[in-house]
């Protein structure tokens, strides 16, 4: 009840900000994109905690608008600044399903900032299959056409029944950090090595997640894994300090 109305009253005035953790490309070294990642102004509160409080209120339906507003608005600033272009991809609560009208205020927030659709990627979760899977699709699909990307996010910690792949429409499947901290090792690597190879297989790319150790990304990159995130190459970064590595890049 306590962080409910911290939760609440961050709603209302402005109580949140975002981090952005680079997603690097294997082969050429270079960051692609940015996850943005939630974070309560003035508590320390991890999203792990804030994040199910509020989905089991509407307040998830808020902070999933507020997130989704400012990594546009976040995006058209670097834009308008002349920065190289990178993607900005957003976590997709299951439950803002039910947020009827938020595929509207994405398109009405996209052309508020003039942003290309192709910039933004939406990352899911395979729980947002358990329930209303015919609207899910439905929106996934509708998301999809606008030409925004679609990334499941934590892949390998669910079912993670690799038939959901050939029906949900992502682009994109992120290797849960779980899964890269128990299978990387060389006794283990064949798991690894199958899950990219089918990803490749249906035309996904694949990011490994939570990479913290040069030879984990050494393994990666023989086994022809696309992007990795973590704090290997960056932790999530205030949009400041990503605004330095982009001066660095130039
Ligand atoms: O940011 P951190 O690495 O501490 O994230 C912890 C958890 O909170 C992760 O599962 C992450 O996906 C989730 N999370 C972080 N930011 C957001 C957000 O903006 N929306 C949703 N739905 N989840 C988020
Ligand atoms: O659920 P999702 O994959 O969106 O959550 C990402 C979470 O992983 C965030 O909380 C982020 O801060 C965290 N994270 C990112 N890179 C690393 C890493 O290298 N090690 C650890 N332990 N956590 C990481
Ligand atoms: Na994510
Ligand atoms: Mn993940």
């Amino acid at each position: 009840a306590v962080t409910e109305g911290i939760i609440r009253k961050a709603v209302q005035e402005d109580g949140f900000y975002l981090v952005y953790q680079p997603q690097v490309n294997v082969k050429t070294g270079e960051i692609e994109s940015f996850e943005a990642l939630v974070r309560l102004k003035h508590h320390p509160i991890s999203p792990d905690v804030f994040i199910r409080i509020a989905e089991e209120s509407d307040l998830i339906y808020q902070i999933g608008r507020v997130v989704t507003k400012e990594a546009i608005r976040q995006a058209a600033a670097w834009r308008d600044k002349g920065y190289p272009r990178k993607s900005i991809s957003i976590n997709f609560s299951s439950k803002q399903i039910r947020d009827r009208d938020y595929l509207q205020f994405l398109v009405d927030t996209l052309a508020e900032y003039e942003m290309d659709p192709q910039c933004l990627e939406i990352e899911i979760t395979e729980s947002i299959l358990l329930e209303e899977t015919h609207l899910t699709l439905e929106l996934l699909e509708k998301i999809k056409e606008l030409g925004i990307k679609i990334a499941l996010d934590d892949f390998g910690t669910g079912f993670s029944s690799l038939n959901y792949l050939t029906y949900i429409p992502v682009d994109k499947v992120k290797l849960d950090k779980s899964l890269c901290d128990k299978f990387l090792s060389p006794d283990n690597i064949k798991v690894i090595e199958s899950i990219i190879s089918l990803a490749h297989s249906l035309n996904l790319v694949i990011t490994a997640e939570g990479i913290e150790e040069q030879w984990q990304y050494e393994q990666l990159k023989l086994s022809g894994c696309n992007s990795i995130q973590g704090y290997l190459f960056s932790k999530p970064l205030v949009a400041e300090e990503a605004e330095k590595i982009y001066e660095k890049n130039f």
